[in-house]
């Protein structure tokens, strides 16, 4: 079916039986009554148990007695959201358990380091009297790092969730905590959700008993809200463990009692009561992704393992700054491209592939993915810096841009990622060979119909069943985000009763749909322009995300639209 901006693909449920969440469940494959009340209501109880993750009784043995022995244990994290919250849950735990401040966090500079465990940084440890080094959402490809540390008799734990090296080397240490190794595990954890079962594991070593003690056991669920955001943050699918964790930090976020997360949310005006996963994916993730970028990720560790009072205050506002001049360098980048994309004509093109040497490579890859959102071809964009051109790419659905960038290897210096996202580079004078070979691969292997926006819904529903109680049910089935989609409801021939644009030059559309005595509000964001097309009486069908809108104290059931198809002939 086609709609005024996309095709419809056949919803997955076509019944119109039982209750709208359940039909939606069902449709998603959660299958029997008894899953469906799991799925909705998540136990903590339920999380796997660390014991179930390679390696992480191990390393929570050898933490503790290094740390029972009086000897120096340092942190080694990324620098991106997720890195960021598992130095800070591990910190928090160890503080707790040893009842004094946290062991040193060492983060690399993006830009000057780049990502990974570094043999240099290794050698500066072992300087330095450092006898532990325990990773974080990083070192799984460590290998020369963890040779460096066995050739200076410094012990070595990597936790970690990133593939491992092409080559199926592993790093040489006392312990490998990660969760993709063996076999296909239960939970796709994220770097944080790794430290998290660790940092459990741990403290029942501490404790002396798999129940922890008081403190522990309060620390472990204080720490939830960061496992929450590390693991939004990053993009795991949000099932099985990061569900529950996810949805167990979130409800936990507004009662936190870390002063860095309590101020980071005050700059961000985050709501006190009723989170969900998009505060955390358009807020406080980006938030902390931009110090990383843009400056060092240590001041965000800082913010979230011990800064208090005006400190805390003072450091999360340059924390919100820094975010600020992101998203403006980022505009600008978008700004720039966009313009660029429309003078050269380059949507005729299957991917787009642009360069300029004033573009900040830390971010790069967001404004890629922002440019595919105008466009719908994959995006390359990279940056300059001397003979090197360094940047990312982002796909669409059903083109793999691994296996395009795999296809012209030998134009690159290096690249690496996954079928929707990758980064790169690739020497200045090869820029010219990359462009046309990549653009050669992509004209030939994609498809016009896969350059087209699709919308698939989940299940078919009529206009009666959008209800309060309905929109509150469905907001039970989040988080929502890679793994859980937001749900997408059809309604066939609904009526349109009023039409009008709102916001800035009539950017959006504001519909109503039914009768007047049972009328439904629809808002579709950015397509205030097809307003025109309707005409009231008119019965439309539409696509949407069924929301709780909350007006003055009164709350209703509104519909987002995803798009409309106008009545044929
Ligand atoms: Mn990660």
């Amino acid at each position: 079916m086609q709609g005024l901006t996309r095709v419809w693909k056949e919803p997955t449920g076509n019944s119109t039986e039982n209750a709208l969440v359940s039909r939606i469940l069902t449709a998603r494959g959660i299958i029997s009554a008894e899953e469906h009340r799991s799925f909705l209501d998540p136990k903590l109880s339920t999380l796997e148990d660390p014991s179930e993750l390679p390696d992480a009784e191990k390393a929570g043995a050898i933490l503790c007695e290094y740390l029972r022995a009086g000897k120096k244990v340092l942190i080694y994290g990324d620098y991106d959201a997720d890195g960021i919250t598992a130095s800070s849950v591990l910190y928090h735990v160890i503080a707790t358990a040893t009842k004094k401040p946290g062991p040193p966090i060492y983060i690399p500079n993006r830009m000057s380091e780049g990502y990974g465990i570094n043999p240099e940084a290794i050698e500066q440890f072992a300087k330095d009297g450092i006898d532990l080094v325990i990773s974080v959402d990083c070192g799984v490809t460590a290998v020369e790092a963890a040779e460096k540390a066995n050739e200076i008799g410094l012990t070595l734990i990597v936790t970690d969730h990133h593939r491992p090296r092409d080559d199926g080397k592993l790093p040489d240490c006392a312990a490998l905590v990660h969760p993709g190794i063996d076999e296909e595990p239960k939970t796709l954890f994220a770097g944080v959700g790794v430290a998290y079962q660790l940092a459990w594991a741990f403290a029942r070593t501490w404790s002396g008993s798999q129940q922890v003690t008081k403190e522990l056991s309060k620390c472990l669920l204080d720490m939830l809200p960061l496992v929450a955001i590390g693991t939004i943050a990053d993009m795991v699918p949000l099932e099985n463990g990061n569900r529950i964790l996810a949805r167990w930090g979130l409800q936990l976020l507004p009662s936190t009692t870390n002063a860095g997360l309590l101020a980071i949310m005050k700059q961000l005006d985050t709501p006190k009561m009723k989170l969900n996963s998009s505060h955390i994916s358009f807020g406080i993730a980006p938030l902390l992704n931009a110090v990383g970028r843009l400056a060092h990720a240590a001041k965000a560790v800082d913010l979230l393992t011990h800064l208090d009072g005006p400190l805390a205050e003072s450091a999360a506002k340059a924390l919100a700054d820094l975010n600020r001049k992101r998203q403006k360098v980022q505009r600008d980048i978008i700004e720039n491209a966009i313009e660029q994309i429309e003078t050269e004509k380059l949507y005729d093109n299957k991917i787009i592939v642009l360069q300029n040497d004033d573009w900040n490579r830390g971010v790069v890859g967001v404004a890629a993915g922002k440019c595919i959102e105008t466009h719908y071809r994959p995006t390359i964009l990279l940056s300059g810096d001397g003979d090197e051109l360094v940047g990312s790419a982002r796909s669409i659905e059903g083109f793999s841009i691994f296996d395009a960038l795999s296809s012209c290897e030998d134009l690159l210096l290096k690249f690496g990622g996954h079928d929707m996202a990758a980064g790169l580079s690739v020497a200045r004078e090869n820029y010219d060979a990359f462009v046309s070979a990549i653009t050669k691969y992509a004209n030939e292997n994609i498809k016009p119909e896969q350059l087209i926006k699709t919308v698939k819904p989940d299940v078919i529903a009529i206009q009666k069943e959008i209800k309060y109680a309905t929109a509150v049910e469905i907001e039970k089935m989040g988080p929502f985000g890679i793994g859980n989609p937001s749900p997408i409801v059809q309604f066939s021939k609904v009526r349109v009763d009023s039409v009008s644009t709102m916001g800035n030059g009539g950017a959006h559309m504001s519909l109503q749909i039914g009768t007047s005595n049972d009328r439904i509000r629809c808002i579709w964001w950015n397509n205030g322009d097809y307003a025109p097309k309707l005409i009231r009486g008119m019965e439309i069908d539409v696509v949407a995300k069924i929301k709780v809108n909350e007006f003055r104290g009164r709350r209703t059931a509104e519909l987002d639209l995803l798009d409309i198809a106008l009545p044929s002939g």
